[in-house]
């Protein structure tokens, strides 16, 4: 079958890669031709993606990628739910919007009369999240620019278009936007007339595997690519290819995407749409040949990213190895949080925040670095742990083994606590598992790799793993959400 190159795109909330990826029997092995910050703009109507930033950064990365050689073909894959416009003449209007944006708060407040989450959730199967498309769609839909929109194109795709002048909707990331079907896997057109949206902003859908064009000639020559590459599309919701890219090898497993956010959950072959499920706020996302997704999302990393960034400023920066060996050696559990508490979502001072939290829950706030990122580490591994939980009861599964992947699987401490809180034993890696979910897709569409389990063992024998067995202290972690779901109800209660 050979060996071929091919390049993946992937744009993350804090930084976007080129990376290559060299496919062939018993080979996978990437090289990061090129990495770029992913630096939000916040304009006097809101926080938007500086996506021409973004697109440089791509094209500069595949200039890299042009010097070495030719590819086979070009993916690329982003964060889910946030768009562009295009008018009439194909031109992009304004700036896309970040998914942090305020505007988002309240959107869900938006929706008509016999329309509410629950008819959405029974059609979409998507959590409730204040910036799923379709609420972010729902505020967009007051402005001027509104008139002139024809077409609606996710992240992936807007820049797909740009590489190529092809228009389409990649299906697993679509199905982030709250008006696609999980049952019948094409867009909703009942939620879209419900809503009063119009049905011809939404292109045909395109599954991962299917070509989406070749490069325009002004991209081939200052990419120095050929002409003819081809790009393909992948699974373009980055999420979609992390999970693509899990190195499971037994049937029941649970995995965790740990980046910015953690995405903690199952895979399976049908969605659950019960209300229970919903009330749990669990979402039936689409993966790679039509399996389900089925997750919630917890804050994640973008808690201690966000911690980093304030000490940062306030200089005293520490390095991130520097930092997690004071919180290994802070005190255990001296504060949790839940970490989707909804004041953590926002940019922002995010020690102050936690201090908040946990003054109203009556703890004591941490008094040293070490110690934030101590109870930010504690409390994900529970928030994994409550989640991956949850998800084996409404799914009627249980999972011997979790993978970790994602940039998150490189934090030890976050592994093991994992492991401990959960009772499971955690499989880490890799890190680049969203570029490999791309770079596989590609390959597939080639010939080079046959099925998602071919994808996934491939990943298992070549890529680095790590190994974490659960240790004895569960009554601790035990204790620990005993206080969490105490908080909640006292919170709750005022
Ligand atoms: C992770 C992710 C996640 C979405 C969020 C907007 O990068 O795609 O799956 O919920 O970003």
């Amino acid at each position: 079958a050979g060996e071929a190159v091919f390049a993946a795109v992937d744009l993350g909330a804090t930084s976007g890669r080129v990376i290559t990826g060299r496919v062939g029997p018993g080979k996978l092995e990437l090289a990061e031709a090129h990495r770029f910050a992913n630096t939000p703009v916040r304009l006097p109507d809101g926080l938007r993606w500086d996506v021409l930033a973004l697109y440089q950064g791509m094209l500069d990365g595949l200039r890299e990628v042009g010097r070495t050689g030719p590819v086979a073909s070009i993916g690329v894959d982003t964060w889910a739910v946030d768009y562009g416009l295009l008018d009439g003449d194909g031109a992009l209007l304004g700036l896309p919007f970040h998914y942090r944006d305020a505007r988002n708060s309240g959107a869900a407040e938006r929706l008509p009369d016999g329309c509410g989450v629950r008819e959405l959730y029974a059609v979409s199967g998507l959590q409730h999240l204040p910036f799923n498309t379709v609420f972010q769609l729902l505020a967009h839909r007051t402005t001027a620019q509104w008139e002139a929109a024809r077409t609606l194109l996710l992240m992936p795709d807007l820049l797909v278009h740009w590489l190529t002048g092809s228009v389409g909707a990649e299906i697993t990331n679509a199905s982030t936007t709250g008006l696609f079907d999980a049952r019948s896997g094409d867009w909703s057109d009942a939620l879209i007339g419900r809503l009063g949206l119009e049905r011809a902003l939404f292109p045909p859908l395109r599954e991962p595997g299917a070509p989406a064009g070749t490069l325009l000639p002004h991209v081939a020559e200052y990419t120095g690519l050929p002409g003819g590459t081809p790009v393909t599309t992948v699974a373009s919701h980055d999420t979609a290819s992390a999970v693509a890219a899990v190195p499971a090898t037994e049937a029941d497993f649970a995995y965790i995407s740990c980046g910015t956010w953690s995405l903690a959950g199952l895979e399976l072959d049908g969605p659950v749409l019960s209300e229970e499920s919903r009330a749990a706020n669990f979402t039936n996302e689409r993966g790679v040949d039509g399996t389900i997704r089925y997750l919630r999302n917890i804050m994640g990393m973008w808690l201690l990213e966000e911690c980093r960034r304030v000490w940062e400023r306030a200089g005293a920066p520490l390095g991130l190895g520097g930092l997690l060996a004071d919180a290994a050696g802070s005190r255990p559990f001296a504060a949790v949080i839940d970490p989707d508490d909804a004041s953590f979502l926002a940019p922002g001072d995010m020690p102050a925040r936690i201090d908040a939290y946990l003054l109203r829950t009556g703890q004591t706030p941490p008094r040293t670095p070490g110690g934030y990122v101590r109870c930010v580490l504690e409390s994900l591994a529970l928030a994994h742990r409550r989640t991956l939980r949850r998800a084996a009861e409404l799914a009627g599964r249980d999972p011997v083994r979790i993978h970790l992947v994602g940039g998150g699987s490189r934090n030890e401490l976050l592994c093991q606590w994992t492991a401990d809180a959960s009772g499971l034993p955690v499989t880490a890696g890799p890190a680049e598992a969203t570029a490999l979910g791309n770079i596989l897709l590609q390959a597939r569409a080639h010939g080079l790799v046959d099925d998602l389990s071919g994808m996934r063992r491939l990943v298992a024998g070549t890529q680095d793993l790590r190994h974490y067995e659960p240790r004895g202290n569960r009554r601790d972690w035990d204790r620990a959400e005993d206080r969490i779901g105490l908080r909640h109800d006292q919170a709750a209660a005022g």
